[in-house]
């Protein structure tokens, strides 16, 4: 669990020490990196760490039976551990790793929901969630036949309409599937309160904490989900390695995902036996070093406290926001208090693709485009939007460069105003 440390008292210009990527100039302009959502930068630590892997104890995991063989297995496993330390899961048993948030939630769509759900089921997400959140499902409900239905979200202040969530639940629902943060409005959702709900019916949950994993203290036992789902490199860690926390009970009763080596305890020309949990998930070679990155970078977070990083992302957003909604002439989105650490906004005369090529010129790091949101887009009537999102190592000078940025764009794109 993280520390509890007030992010006042915190040295947070030592901490973007550890990042040498945003010590750069692009065109020219001294670089502020503000598409964190996509991916987070990396710390030396979590460098150091990988480097450290290849240069002493790179080789393959569980097969060997030389030292090598079996560094590598005990680093591999010990970042199992520490991902179980960090969702505070009760048993490393119930960390499976794999590519990302995205593989995460395929998994449970093909292993749980492929033979758990018949004809007539119903899959319950809501009108906020990322196409790796909804795509998986409606693969799924094709396949057996399933329903989808959508909580709904409020208009641009990005708010889940609550009102009916328990008579959605009632109506044959056998899985909910929820973002903890949303991606583009920046709307943190009471996920403990919605998984006792659904849980209370029997109904099977699973919690998107891609955008909330490295942002705020995250606890699968308090959240009380059947399956949470988290991307490594949105975290400090390296890309191709991700997690998919599972109940040991839910896990036991799901088909293994792919086939392969690792996952299996005996093999026959026409019959094999799965390997237990969390193994039989883990076909073939699994991304070693990444695991490695992964528990750097989780030690990393954790030392400097992940309330404190939401401390400070949140007053970062907030403030970026109060300075955006007194420019004018732009509209924001997402809920206007207790917002995560990114704002999404419009300018009324100037598209996001524009704003954001325009700001990369002048060094500032956004992204333009759905956010994989497109159903939500097409909810609040718009294609795309502008989002600014920030981590611990971003500064209040950065956000009154992106003001500065946003000011030339306007007078860029309607000098008469
Ligand atoms: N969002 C962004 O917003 P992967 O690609 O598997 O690491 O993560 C997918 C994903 C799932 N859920 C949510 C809420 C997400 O935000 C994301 C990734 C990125 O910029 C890329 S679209």
């Amino acid at each position: 669990m993280s520390t509890a440390k007030h992010h006042h008292t915190l040295d947070w210009a030592a901490i973007r020490a550890d990042f040498p990527i945003l010590n750069q100039k692009v065109h020219g302009k001294p670089l502020v990196y503000l598409d964190n959502a996509a991916t987070s930068q990396k710390p030396l630590a979590v460098m150091d760490a990988l480097r450290h892997y290849y240069e002493r104890d790179n080789s393959n995991v569980h097969r060997g039976i030389h030292e090598l063989s079996n560094r590598a297995t005990a680093g591999f496993e010990a970042a199992r551990e520490r991902t179980a330390r960090f969702l505070n899961a009760r048993a490393a048993e119930e960390i499976v790793f794999t590519r990302g948030t995205t593989e995460s939630i395929n998994l449970v769509a093909h292993s749980w929901a492929g033979t758990h759900l018949k004809a007539g089921d119903k899959i319950l997400l809501t009108e906020m969630e990322h196409h790796s959140n909804i795509v998986p499902w409606q693969l799924i409900a094709e396949r057996v036949g399933a329903k989808l239905l959508y909580v709904p979200v409020t208009g641009d202040e990005g708010l889940l309409d609550l009102s009916r969530f328990d008579k959605l639940l009632k109506d044959g629902v056998k899985l909910f599937a929820v973002t903890h943060i949303s991606n583009t409005l920046g709307t943190v959702n009471p996920v403990a309160d919605l998984c006792r709900r659904a849980r209370e019916r029997g109904i099977v949950t699973l919690v998107d904490a891609a955008q909330s994993a490295g942002h705020c203290p995250v606890d699968v036992q308090t959240i009380g989900c059947d399956f949470l789902a988290m991307s490594g490199h949105k975290i400090c860690g390296p890309t191709g390695i991700g997690v998919l926390y599972g109940r040991r009970d839910r896990l036991e009763e799901m088909a293994p995902y792919q086939g392969g080596g690792e996952m299996i305890s005996h093999v026959g020309f026409f019959k094999t036996e799965w390997n237990v949990i969390p193994h039989k998930f883990e076909a073939g070679t699994p991304d070693i070093s990444g695991a490695i990155g992964l528990h750097a970078a989780m030690d990393y977070l954790d030392k400097i406290g992940r309330a404190a990083i939401f401390e400070h992302d949140c007053e970062l957003a907030a403030y970026a926001y109060e300075r955006l909604a007194s420019l004018g002439g732009i509209r924001l989105f997402g809920p206007k208090t207790n917002h995560a650490g990114l704002v999404s906004f419009l300018l009324d005369d100037v598209h996001a693709h524009d704003v954001v090529t325009f700001a990369d010129r002048l060094g500032v790091a956004l992204r333009g485009g759905h956010h994989c949101n497109q159903p939500l887009m097409h909810k609040l009537g718009v294609e795309s939007t502008a989002r600014a999102s920030f981590y611990f190592y971003n500064t209040r000078a950065e956000v009154d460069r992106l003001i500065e940025v946003i000011g030339e764009i306007r007078k860029f794109f309607s000098p008469k105003t």
